[in-house]
């Protein structure tokens, strides 16, 4: 057995930066990822991390932390999001002084900034529209340069605990080798993205599965606020690649079919940069209600002009070129809301730690802190990645200096082989692509910009159906090294978890908060619903529990932009 005194599963940003943390708090720490770091899906986001350094007007940390307070629709907890937003200048710096290149100011020769949605002042850092790339390469980088052991196409399929239900270390499928191996540690940090894939079309990579939600689920660890998953503006219709909220930064603006420039009529002030769930409600409006354009409505950059297209937003243009065939230069590109964020996660405190789970911790996108509440602002999950990232390990560093050695059952790896071999042994029975494909369409269709009793049951029923099907799957490759057929499988189960834990929340919540707006319940009801939902699985079935959120001094405010 391999073993380390903290183990981090995933390598994208927040998985790097606590690595990093605990690395410098003077820990062994290894990481674990099914990816290469490079190819996390960190890396596709565009248009930037915010952060309050104020260089392209007088904005500070408390403006940054009221918008985030609005923005999540007041559900998000004001003591994590003070420390989101303060934090913020200091791990922009950070990056930069590790070699991120971001987009200067002419002038001045100072981080740029420019406007995103939902925010009162010019404060999201990019480099050009490839800032996740840009900061990913700049973890990596650093992880190299600190020589953090990294287990490269590892699979986790298990998070291992001891007898008291402490975290003791994780179970891996190794790729390459086509073996199962256990690494024991004294904390786990999770890291592994979001759930995205639960839905298409989505802006999330193939891998964004939400492993560590499921794996902590399984183990009796709450997940949090799993109703509240965001719909991204802009994404292209053929296959929902994001196309940056960025691009409305620089100007762009959105039309329908009568080339009226619609969001006046919705977000008089804010207009394109209203925050998402506003904008993504417009134009499902718009579309609905025939004021579309098959399906879509239109961003429309042209006035920006090819100089700025091409120094601000040249992956755009490709991705537009590429995917729409239309080059923003010359047309307005076609773009309609899609599945891009999941503001739930596992249930963590300000440090990353599990209340439920002693030695457990998670950051980035798969934790719920929560610092995004109902709706994320552009521009704060990379933040929240590098902030939580470094907290998680500089917490579970500490944690690990005082903590016994893992006492790992010795059977943690056999009981995984035998489940595994029991499931390769099986030969007659339903795909995970068809499952994926069920679960995904009904996701899209039922549980989407707008949600209502009915479909949402509906949806909850078909979740029930495939969860069935799902102890009947077969997988067709045998093989040992490399079985991708394998790997897909076992991230069906998860995304059939959290599928359940969305639709359970979504039907029990009955007022319209942030990105879950209810046709039937259309206003948000403070009194009854200023609280975070925990799900507990509970025999299979999802169970329902609640918790408080916390306030500091920001008072519920209607919610206009
Ligand atoms: O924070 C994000 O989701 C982001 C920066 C996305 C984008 O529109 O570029």
């Amino acid at each position: 057995m391999r073993e380390h005194d903290v183990v981090v599963v995933g390598a994208g940003l927040a998985g790097m930066r606590a690595a990093i943390a605990a690395h410098e708090a003077g820990v062994d720490v290894a990481l674990v990822t099914k990816l290469h770091p490079v190819r996390s899906h960190s890396g596709a986001a565009q248009g930037g991390i915010n952060a309050a350094l104020g260089n392209e007007t007088d904005d500070n940390t408390d403006n940054h932390t009221f918008d985030t307070v609005k923005g999540a629709d007041y559900i998000g907890d004001q003591d994590a999001i003070e420390i989101l937003c303060q934090r913020a200048p200091l791990e922009v710096y950070q990056l930069e002084h590790w070699g991120a290149v971001f987009s200067r100011q002419e002038d001045s020769g100072k981080i740029a900034q420019r406007p995103f949605g939902g925010a009162g002042f010019p404060r999201t850092c990019f480099a050009a529209d490839l800032t996740g790339l840009v900061i990913l390469h700049t973890l990596y980088t650093v992880c190299v340069k600190y020589d953090i052991p990294t287990y490269e196409e590892w699979f986790v399929t298990d998070l291992v605990t001891d007898d008291n239900g402490n975290a003791v270390g994780v179970v891996a499928y190794d790729m390459i080798h086509g073996n199962i191996e256990t690494i024991g540690a004294k904390a786990v940090v999770m890291a592994t993205g979001g759930a995205g894939r639960v839905y298409r079309p989505s802006t999330n990579a193939h891998a964004s599965t939400g492993d560590a939600m499921s794996l902590a689920l399984r183990k009796g660890v709450p997940l949090k606020d799993m109703e509240f998953m965001q719909f991204h503006p802009t994404t292209l219709a053929a296959n929902g690649v994001l196309v940056t909220e960025g691009a409305r930064g620089e100007g762009g603006y959105l039309l329908n079919k009568d080339g009226e420039r619609f969001m006046s009529k919705y977000a008089p002030n804010k207009l394109e940069l209203a925050s998402r769930d506003v904008v993504s409600r417009a134009e499902a409006t718009e579309i609905q209600e025939g004021r579309g354009v098959d399906g879509c409505v239109l961003l429309d950059l042209r006035h920006l002009g090819r100089d700025r297209i091409m120094e601000r937003l040249p992956q755009i243009r490709e991705l537009a070129i590429a995917f729409a065939g239309t080059d923003p230069i010359d047309e307005p590109i076609p773009i309609r809301p899609g599945a891009h964020y999941h503001m739930g996660g596992v249930h963590v405190d300000n440090w990353g730690a599990a209340p439920h789970m002693p030695g457990l911790f998670a950051a980035g996108e798969c934790s719920c802190v929560s610092v995004h509440g109902a709706n994320r602002l552009g521009g704060n999950s990379l933040l929240e990645a590098v902030v939580f990232g470094a907290r998680a390990g500089e917490a579970s560093a500490a944690y690990a200096k005082d903590a016994p050695a893992p006492r790992v059952p010795s059977n943690a790896a056999e009981d995984t082989q035998d489940r595994l071999e029991a499931l390769l042994a099986r030969e007659n029975g339903p795909r995970q692509g068809e499952i994926r494909d069920e679960l995904a369409a009904v996701m899209q269709e039922k549980v989407g910009v707008f949600r209502a009793d009915g479909p949402l049951r509906e949806a909850k029923a078909k979740v029930d159906e495939l969860k069935q099907k799902f102890e009947g799957v077969v997988v067709d490759d045998k093989g040992k090294t490399f079985n991708t057929d394998l790997i897909h499988t076992i991230e069906t189960g998860y995304l059939l978890d959290l599928a359940d834990c969305m639709v359970t929340g979504a039907i029990a919540r009955h007022e319209s908060r942030g990105a879950h707006s209810r046709t039937d319940f259309p206003d948000r009801d403070d009194d009854n619903w200023m609280k975070h939902t925990l799900a507990y699985l509970d025999e299979g079935d999802i169970r329902l529990d609640y918790s408080p959120v916390t306030m500091t001094k920001y008072e519920p405010q209607v919610r206009s932009y």
